[in-house]
């Protein structure tokens, strides 16, 4: 039927700049509008590698570097080296949670929307939107893989398969 909605699972991420300016639970709470549910989260800091492979498509771009800084937290000094990752599943998830975002230019954004509302452009011209949220199935599985092992999500999202791992060094309780 051609407006059932689809079962979808996406990755969202609040930037350091909505730790930086506390709006961890606004935003939280702006989110459940969408009527999803949350099925990982974890914190986490962000490495080069990481930026690079989530933001694949920016690389080439001359603002990435000003980017990296950004999505990190550097600019912010070491304290808010920090993001906040989720996958929320649900109908629709991914054009849901868009909806609520807003558009990617915080100035062009719905002033309603959270990056409308939150968001800003910095010194650097670099968008400072507060969150991240998949934009696509496509986008939505390749990040969920990149952030997340299968273990910290509480649901069978993608297949799995089971390696064996013996021999491989783990850092455990001591
Ligand atoms: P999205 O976050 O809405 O999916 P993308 O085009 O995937 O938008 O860009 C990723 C992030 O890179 C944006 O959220 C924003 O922080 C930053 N960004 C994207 N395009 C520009 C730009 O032209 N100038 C400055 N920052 C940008
Ligand atoms: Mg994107």
């Amino acid at each position: 039927m051609e407006n059932q909605q689809k079962h979808q699972y996406t990755l969202i991420i609040l930037k350091p700049d909505a730790l930086v300016k506390s709006l961890t639970g606004n935003i939280i709470t702006r989110l459940s509008e969408a009527r999803l549910r949350i099925t990982a989260a974890r914190v986490t800091r962000v490495s080069k590698e990481l930026a690079e492979k989530h933001y694949a498509h920016l690389i080439d771009k001359p603002f990435f570097s000003d980017l990296y800084d950004y999505f990190s937290g550097k600019v912010y000094g070491g304290e808010y080296e920090r993001v906040l990752a989720f996958v929320y599943e649900g109908e629709d998830a991914i054009n849901r949670v868009r909806k609520i975002a807003g558009q990617t230019n915080p100035n062009d954004a719905d002033p309603i929307s959270i990056r409308g509302a939150y968001g800003r452009i910095n010194k650097k011209g670099i968008m400072e939107n507060v969150i991240h949220c998949s934009d696509s199935e496509e986008s939505a599985e390749k990040e969920i893989k990149l952030w997340f092992a299968p273990d910290d999500i509480i649901e069978e999202v993608y297949p799995t398969v089971i390696k064996d791992m013996s021999g491989v060094q783990a850092r455990v309780w001591a």
